[in-house]
């Protein structure tokens, strides 16, 4: 990575000591560091335009109305949706995938089918079990192989008529494996039915055309991409969002109120109720443009180098295993060291500065298929470095020599 000292003082928090270690910060996959200039867009919000947005006449309101839907613009340009009311700013990856599934309660019926990949995180499992429960549609599942791959011809064997939503990470959180989402669109779609990719791990490393993908919903967290919590992002196409009905119901996404019947508001504010995370959405419009400007071709790049030096290295430790060995990965590492919990190891890397996330990944049925109860999972971002991986690989073999 070009640049990379400079790179790494736009984030103040790698100067930061953990137990009297410098950070090396290896959770990326939980979510991302913020750069100062995102730091900033906060405070700035708060210290000089605070107001509530689409309600006042008054300046600051106008103000900050206009700062929050320039920063949907920028949404738009990103993921390049045809339309910015397709762009729905919302609380998280989680609270998208909830707008669909709940949004899909009135159009499934008994027996209809949806088809989810066995390579998801919760989020994207306990919503479409719930939506079978309220209508008694079918929920199928795409297996997955010892490398952490789809089963591409179970998957065509899944299809059929029967099939109406089909739902996949691009990436997955728990082993990197990039999914093959094109694949899984096209063949959806020519069965008919409506797809959703979960693009939360993605998105950090691969800047997502929608409209090339012909995806019907696209759903990403702003944190996990250098921007912050509580904002995320519904992206679905026009003729969808309004065949949906609203999620909540509140203030702005009405268009007339009287108790005898309520109209709702166009897109995008029929499914934004209540006042959003103004700041939040202000902001990440300014980790868009930060990591736009360092570019998404040389981050995956970089974090490819990374993921393979990683991996070398960590593979020359006796005991090793990782989970997750698809030639198309993120860098993204799961691992075990035999014999011994992840948690064990993830506390002592702790205790030398490292932090790296232990156990299911909010993604139990990959940990049951491995029969394991966890890994340990370091997940690389762009400003990290080889040297802070050598710093990983002396504290992994630590671990080791304490606990085996
Ligand atoms: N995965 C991880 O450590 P939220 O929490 O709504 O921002 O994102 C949920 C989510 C959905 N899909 C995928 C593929 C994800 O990885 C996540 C979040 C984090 O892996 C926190 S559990």
């Amino acid at each position: 990575m070009k640049d990379i000292q400079k790179i790494r003082a736009d984030f103040p928090i790698l100067n930061e000591k953990v137990n009297g270690k410098p950070l090396v910060y290896f959770d990326n996959a939980a979510t991302s560091q913020k750069p100062q200039v995102v730091i900033d867009a906060i405070v700035d919000y708060y210290s000089k335009i605070n107001a509530n947005i689409h309600r006042g006449v008054h300046t600051l309101s106008q103000v900050a109305t206009d700062a929050y839907e320039q920063a949907r613009l920028k949404v738009q340009k990103h993921f390049n949706a045809n339309k910015s009311y397709e762009i729905i700013l919302t609380a998280g990856t989680t609270h998208s995938i909830n707008i669909v599934a709940t949004g899909f309660t009135d159009i499934l019926k008994a027996g209809d089918e949806i088809i989810v990949s066995a390579l998801e995180h919760h989020s994207n499992i306990v919503p479409w079990q719930m939506l079978c429960e309220r209508t008694g549609a079918v929920l199928k599942v795409i297996p997955f192989n010892e490398e952490g791959e789809l089963q591409m011809d179970v998957y065509d064997s899944l299809l059929s008529d029967k099939t109406k939503l089909v739902f996949s990470n691009h990436i997955s959180n728990a082993l990197g494996t990039i999914n093959p989402v094109q694949e899984i669109i096209d063949k959806a779609h020519a069965v008919g039915a409506a797809v959703l990719i979960d693009g939360a791990q993605a998105c950090p490393h691969i800047k997502p055309d929608v409209q090339a993908m012909g995806v019907d919903f696209y759903v990403a967290s702003a944190h996990k991409l250098c921007g912050p919590t509580g904002v995320g992002v519904l992206y679905g196409k026009e003729e969808w969002l309004n065949k949906l009905p609203p999620y909540q119901g509140g203030g702005e996404m009405i268009e007339t109120v009287t108790f005898e019947k309520t109209t709702y508001a166009g897109l995008p504010h029929k499914f934004e109720a209540g006042t959003p995370n103004i700041a939040g959405g202000i902001a990440f419009g300014v980790a868009l443009d930060y990591m736009n400007a360092i570019g998404f071709d040389e981050i995956a790049a970089y974090e490819d180098e990374l993921l393979q030096y990683g991996t070398e290295k960590l593979l020359e430790i006796d005991g090793i295993k990782i989970y997750g060995t698809s030639e198309n990965k993120a860098a993204v590492i799961s691992f075990n060291l035999e014999g011994v919990h992840p948690f064990d190891v993830g506390s002592i890397l702790d205790k030398l500065g490292v932090a790296v996330r232990t156990g299911h990944h909010c993604a139990q049925p990959i940990m049951n298929y491995y029969d394991i109860p966890g890994t340990v999972r370091a997940s690389f971002a762009f400003y990290n470095t080889k040297e802070e991986i050598d710093v990983f690989i002396e504290a992994v073999k630590k671990a080791k020599m304490m606990l085996s």
